[in-house]
């Protein structure tokens, strides 16, 4: 039998023992480890209960044994729990065995899975998806759930896997349909359809795995209905007819590129003609004879539902990419005949510029790191064996550069060379680190380009480097001799955000294509012939032109491959402080502590780690508490020298972590501070925090019939940080290159704790399109939602000598006037322009209330600024 406890306060201990006391034995299972403890927390209440019952506790069963106990701890590694794990642990119980166990992973107390049955009720329908983050399958399956429950009566359960990737990411989702209370939860292993945004999941494991026999596969593909067969691997083929399955294709992708009311809805609109296919392959319809005219009214109800908010043409597109879906899926016809045993095509690991490379004897060592990587790219990961090194959690330096996203994103940019002025802002501004450049003098570029022995590949591969004013004509003219600009795009890393393609803006030397085997082909080659080139010469470099900074390999200590979204503004924050620190600095001089938080969670998704320095994250309220442990054991070995830098979000920093930065700040230790400031907190689904603006529309400041969003005023933690004593700080924001950089030299080079706040974009949280980034840090300052600022203590006596506003547009007004549309940029302007204020606004465009209070509040800290700065 099973007790499941629902309450662990008031214990009920009582009640556990009058149920358990004639069982021989007892499995608890708790998904935790409380190492060094006598038991897990269940389990060692429960054994306290048994203890006071043969005591003699009054109001305790009478007992004259104790049931043998046996205690399991489940979830590791974040690993699911599954029916063949109970099975395994009755049948150990059975065995009569006791102590400790575990479950789901590859370890000496680990009970092994023989089996996993398949415990749905009869007559189930099963889904198991296998997508992008950022595709919309995890609202397309709750869309399908209400459908399926609505129109066809059925007990329906939808849920995406359990994990921490973020938009752009392959993911999995599933859902079950039965005609009676659904009891299980877990992820599902025996589906009768499985759906696949493309045909990379066969080269991440087995994406089959389940199907039973006669089942259905949906693929989404460009591809024609004849070439489909052909461009699936073999292995797949021999699957398909084995199994009977019949094989379904749509192209997705170009429905919601035809539908979607804008062009960032396209990716997030994909996965909902997929709701249009499931209705058409699955046999719900036909059971209950419900025509095709029929079905639409039921999903036009989950649309609004989810939808309803965006406002009706969105919804009408969805309802429409639902209704395309349903007439132009196609089934894919099955040749007769054999096809080969093949073995699945596995991802190779790619060889990194940044190869794990600790030594013997060191804890973290490179074969076993290569293990992991391979394990965790082939799908692979459950096989590892949880040995010392994987259950500490501890990942390789910068091993995300082994990561490969070629297949992820449908765009790419193209570079064109001669419209390239080298300006460097698509390199700084690229959230993967996937741009990337140098400068080179003629003769080794020649010497490189002879080792090339294509002739047709040679001459493209020159016509990449370009004579610019800044590394050409200005140092010929000096007489030093001009260097050769070129960028690369490495498509292993980009997640094709097209942020790039908007920085470079007029100049329009990049643009957005469709990826094709040619155009990947040629990124390949390109990157790897910009790797091979020697450094760019020191003499390219000058602390004057910082947006060059990452010309240098020195600045170059993040690397692609995060686990962060498309276009991330956070991303990029963390880059450019790394590349100003390095620059400096140097590499072997930087430590990091991170505050959790999106920053914790794409930079340390196991087995993948951007940083290319040492890094450590411990709790979401602490960084600033652990940062002053570090330093002071710094200290005491003599390294005064090295920089340490705490990172955290809004939510970390304004709010859960204030009080410990606060006395980070008055202790005077020598730690600086980036403040992530998104305004929300990002990784757990956009709650309002401190930053939150008012009016902005967050979770917990809910806009509707009892809210009308954020209403509290800001808190502004750049002014409250330089009212400690002797902190620098500054509020500054990625797209304002020189201002960050500098910000973050004059930070490491304080002699005391300094603060950096940085406006951070967040796409899904604040509704901007994914190549937004930059452009809305800029509309921020320009409306004076985030003015930029920077406080040096040293400046002066008199608190306008240490305050400078400099950098911000049209200091002694109001507000800036736009000279293009003569229309001044004030917070409204700049609300207009994202989601989380859209329902500020009313069919006309006319602003809310609430959102002219919010208007009001970045006024008033826009005078008080200029009040600091003697500006009024
Ligand atoms: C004490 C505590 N409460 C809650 C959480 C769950 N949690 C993890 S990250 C996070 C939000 C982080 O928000 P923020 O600091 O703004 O960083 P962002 O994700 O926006 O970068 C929360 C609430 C936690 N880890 N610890
Ligand atoms: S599209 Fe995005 S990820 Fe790709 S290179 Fe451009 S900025 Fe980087
Ligand atoms: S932003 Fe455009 S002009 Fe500037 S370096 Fe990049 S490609 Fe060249
Ligand atoms: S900060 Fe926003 S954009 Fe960046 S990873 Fe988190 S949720 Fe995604």
């Amino acid at each position: 039998g099973v007790v499941h406890v629902t309450s662990f306060r008031p214990f009920p201990g009582r009640q556990l023992v009058a149920l358990l006391r004639r069982c021989r034995g007892v499995a608890v299972i708790e998904r935790m480890d409380n190492p060094l403890a006598q038991s897990n927390p269940l389990a060692a209440e429960l054994k306290a209960a048994f203890a006071d019952a043969a005591a003699g506790a009054a109001a305790y069963p009478q007992i004259d044994k104790l049931p043998n106990f046996f205690c399991g701890i489940a979830g590791l590694g974040g690993r699911d729990v599954r029916p063949g794990d109970f099975v395994a642990v009755a049948e150990a119980l059975a065995a009569g065995k006791s102590g400790l166990f575990a479950l789901g992973i590859r370890h000496p107390l680990a009970l092994e899975r023989r089996e996993d049955p398949d415990v749905r009720a009869p007559h189930s329908f099963s889904l198991r998806g296998h997508s992008i983050g950022g595709f919309g399958s995890v609202t397309t399956n709750k869309v399908i759930a209400n459908v399926v429950g609505d129109l066809f009566g059925k007990h329906v359960q939808a849920f995406p896997k359990y994990g921490s990737e973020k938009r752009g990411l392959p993911t999995n989702y599933y859902l079950c349909a039965a005609d009676e209370h659904i009891r299980h939860h877990c992820e599902l292993l025996h589906v009768d359809l499985v759906a696949m945004h493309d045909l990379m999941p066969f080269a991440q494991g087995d994406p089959l795995v389940g199907l039973r026999p006669q089942g259905a596969v949906f693929l989404n593909t460009d591809k024609p209905l004849e070439q489909i067969w052909a461009s699936l691997p073999a292995t797949a083929q021999q699957r398909i007819r084995a199994l009977g399955l019949r094989l379904y294709a749509l192209d997705t992708l170009a429905i919601a590129g035809e539908l979607a009311p804008s062009p960032e809805l396209r990716l997030r609109m994909q996965g909902i003609a997929l709701l249009g296919a499931f209705l058409r392959i699955t046999p719900f319809r036909e059971e209950k004879k419900l025509s095709e005219q029929e079905l639409y009214p039921a999903v036009e109800k989950s649309l609004e539902k989810y939808f309803g908010k965006r406002g009706r043409a969105v919804v009408e597109a969805n309802l429409k990419a639902v209704t395309r879906g349903f007439r132009e899926v196609r089934e894919v016809p099955v040749p007769a005949g054999e096809a080969a045993t093949a073995a699945p095509a596995r991802l190779p690991v790619l060889a990194g510029p940044a190869a794990p490379d600790e030594g013997d004897g060191r804890p973290l060592r490179a074969e076993n790191f290569c293990r992991v990587l391979e394990a965790y790219a082939s799908g692979g990961e459950e096989e590892l064996v949880a040995d010392r090194d994987l259950a500490r959690s501890l990942i390789a330096a910068a091993s995300s550069a082994r990561r490969d996203f070629t297949h992820l994103a449908p765009d790419i940019p193209e570079f064109l060379p001669a419209q390239c002025v080298g300006c460097m802002e698509c390199v700084t501004e690229c959230p993967d680190s996937a741009i990337i450049a140098k400068v080179i003098e003629p003769a080794p570029l020649e010497q490189a380009l002879a080792a090339e022995p294509d002739e047709t590949l040679r001459a493209e591969l020159r016509r990449q480097f370009v004579e610019t004013q800044k590394f050409h004509t200005l140092p010929t003219k000096k007489g030093e001799g001009g260097g050769l600009f070129s960028l690369v795009i490495d498509p292993t890393k980009c997640k094709g955000c097209g942020e790039c393609v908007v920085v470079c803006g007029s100049h329009q030397a990049l643009r957005m294509v469709k990826k094709s085997p040619e155009a990947l082909g040629w990124h390949q080659k390109s990157t790897a012939f910009l790797h091979q080139l020697p450094a760019t010469p020191k003499r390219f470099l000058s602390e004057k032109a910082l947006a060059d900074l990452m010309l240098s390999d020195e600045a170059w200590l993040y690397a692609g491959g995060a686990g962060s979204c498309m276009g991330c503004g956070e991303a990029t924050a963390l880059r450019m402080l790394l590349a100003a620190t390095g620059f400096t600095h140097g590499r072997d001089n930087i430590g990091l502590v991170a505050a959790t938080g999106c920053n914790s969670v794409f930079g340390s998704t196991y087995p993948y780690n951007p940083f290319a320095v040492p890094w450590t994250n411990s709790l979401f309220e602490n960084p600033a508490t652990v940062a002053m442990g570090i330093r002071g054991r710094w200290d005491q070995l003599g390294w005064q020298g090295k920089r340490l830098w705490v990172l955290g979000g809004d939510g970390a920093l304004y709010d859960i972590g204030f009080q410990a930065l606060s006395r980070l700040l008055v202790s005077g230790m020598d730690v600086k501070v980036l403040v992530l400031d998104t305004q929300v907190y990002s990784n757990t689904g956009g709650q309002a925090s401190g930053s939150t603006f008012v009016a902005q529309e967050a979770k917990m400041a809910a806009f509707g019939k009892e809210g009308t969003g954020k209403v509290e005023r800001r808190k502004e933690l750049g002014l409250l940080c330089a009212l400690h004593p002797n902190v620098f700080v500054a509020q500054t924001t990625p797209a304002h290159i020189n201002h960050f950089y500098r910000a973050v030299m004059e930070a490491n080079a304080f002699p005391g704790p300094a603060v950096i706040i940085a406006y951070s974009p967040c796409m899904p949280e604040h509704g901007i399109g994914d190549d937004r980034a930059a452009e809305q840090a800029k509309l921020a300052v320009e409306s004076r939602a985030f003015p930029l600022f920077v406080y040096d203590p040293r400046k002066g006596e008199r608190m306008k000598e240490r305050f400078d506003l400099k950098s911000n547009p049209a200091l002694k007004e109001d507000w800036y006037v736009n000279p293009k549309t003569n229309q001044p940029v004030d917070f409204i302007a700049f609300a207009r322009t994202e989601g989380r204020f859209r329902r500020h606004f009313d069919a006309d465009g006319n602003p809310s209330e609430a959102l002219k209070a919010g208007q009001d509040d970045r006024l008033k800290n826009w005078r008080l600024l200029q009040e600091l700065a003697g500006l009024r």
